[in-house]
């Protein structure tokens, strides 16, 4: 499957290669500079918050063929504190066990030009919206969001300045800017407006502070409601990232001699569809997200932030999303649910007290690889031990998604996606799970 690009596109911190595209479904590949694998899409990006994945070993990250997961800026800022993971671990990849030991003994041979073998790839989200969503009183002006740390109870003020320097000091490949995130369903239009104006804003100050372009990754977030009309918020916000995309594009290509393009000149490396998956119809969604896919450029990656449905990745890969997040399969882990192809498996339901079968035949994880059936783990989850149980759920639960981004990548670049698709769909919601 490792078919040369159809196209290459070049960052200072990403090379970007489509291989295959299927309709508008996309097979392509990210390159970091830092040393991690490469990240082939579609691609899911599993949540450690805090800098692990809950219930899973560093090591069996890459055991898993995970290349990248992602970290919240605003728990790791929270504490230990960015500044800290800096200056006494060396950044967050060592922090968090991704970089390889050092093999002493070429040590000689392949002396400092050579980075650090990484086991994976990391992206950090900037904390506008884990704000929101999470700490108690917060409130978003011009300057930044204001909360009140959970831990102190005083009153904290996050600047865009401060979420990038934060995600300088933690080293992500990719960083994300600081959003003005309203909820999808929320009424009022006027505050869409200005958040949507303002995260162009805040893009723009992120952009000014961002002091690693060529290490890391600086993503806008495009932001506007459920408005996809003409001239609608949507559409402005694209517009607005786009703007500046091609002033920095035509300032490259006809940059003369000394010409080094400025922060606000560098092209966009790759662009978030924010503001989704917070309770609107899946109609809306769909829409959103089809409009912002025929709207981007084919060139860089598209990520929808928030999304693993394994439903919503099949369909939202047909409108050419490359990458996805989200806290639920690991999250419904820790509830004694498995994902598979016929659906979920609700394994602390009674139904499973004599089932002999492993949860999916076939997955490589530690628990079906090595015959660990369902009754079994039902009886783990209800004996009031339940940690181990929810390490092999958890497992499972990551390499049943790796092995769904792997299997649609394989469809489109064999030219089968809507085949893909309609199978998956039958399996889903045909058979009985
Ligand atoms: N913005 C940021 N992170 C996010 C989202 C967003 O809109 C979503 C979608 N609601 C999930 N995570 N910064
Ligand atoms: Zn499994």
């Amino acid at each position: 499957l490792n078919q040369p690009p159809t196209f290459t596109s070049e960052s200072p911190a990403l090379c970007f290669q489509v291989h295959g595209i299927c309709g508008r479904a996309r097979a392509c590949t990210l390159h970091f500079p830092n040393g991690g694998p490469p990240v082939p899409t579609p691609r899911f990006m599993p949540v450690g918050t805090k800098g692990t994945l809950k219930a899973v070993l560093p090591s069996e990250i890459s055991d898993m063929n995970c290349p990248i997961i992602l970290a919240n800026t605003y728990h790791l800022a929270i504490q230990p504190g960015t500044e800290l993971i800096d200056e006494i671990f060396g950044g967050l990849p060592k922090f968090m066990g991704s970089v390889m030991p050092e093999d002493n003994s070429d040590k000689a041979a392949n002396k400092s030009s050579v980075p650090p073998k990484r086991r994976f790839n990391l992206l950090t989200d900037s904390g506008g919206f884990q704000m929101v969503s999470l700490a108690a009183l917060s409130q978003v002006t011009e300057k930044g969001v204001l909360f009140e740390s959970p831990y102190t109870g005083k009153p904290m003020l996050l600047k865009p300045e401060d979420s990038i320097r934060c995600q300088n000091e933690i080293g992500a490949d990719i960083i994300m800017q600081l959003d003005d995130v309203v909820s999808s369903v929320a009424t009022d239009d006027n505050r869409f407006k200005i958040a949507t104006f303002r995260t162009l804003r805040w893009y723009d100050r992120c952009v000014n502070a961002h002091q690693c372009s060529h290490q890391q990754n600086l993503f806008p977030i495009m932001q506007g409601a459920l408005d996809v009309s003409q001239g609608g918020l949507r559409e402005l916000c694209l517009a607005g990232f786009k703007h500046r995309d091609e002033q920095a594009q035509k300032h490259v290509n006809t940059g003369g001699e000394g010409s080094v393009p400025s922060k606000l000149q560098q092209r966009i490396p790759g662009f978030a569809i924010g503001g989704l998956a917070g309770g609107e119809s899946k109609e809306e969604f769909w829409m959103v997200v089809d409009h912002a896919c025929r709207h981007l450029p084919d060139d860089r990656p598209r990520y929808l932030m928030g999304v693993g449905y394994p439903l919503d990745l099949v369909v939202c890969t047909a409108l050419g999303v490359d990458q996805y997040d989200c806290v639920y399969p690991t999250r419904t882990a820790r509830f004694g649910v498995a994902l598979t192809d016929a659906g979920l498996s609700k394994l602390k339901q009674h139904e499973f007290i004599f089932d002999d079968h492993v949860i999916e035949e076939g997955c490589p994880c530690q628990a079906c690889s090595r015959g660990v059936s369902r009754k079994r783990l039902h009886m783990l989850l209800k004996s009031g031990n339940t940690s181990v149980a929810i390490q092999l759920l958890t497992q499972h639960n990551v390499c049943y998604m790796m092995g769904l981004v792997n299997r649609m990548r394989e469809a489109i670049l064999e030219q089968r996606y809507p085949a893909f698709c309609r199978q998956f769909l039958a399996a889903q919601f045909l058979n009985p799970a």
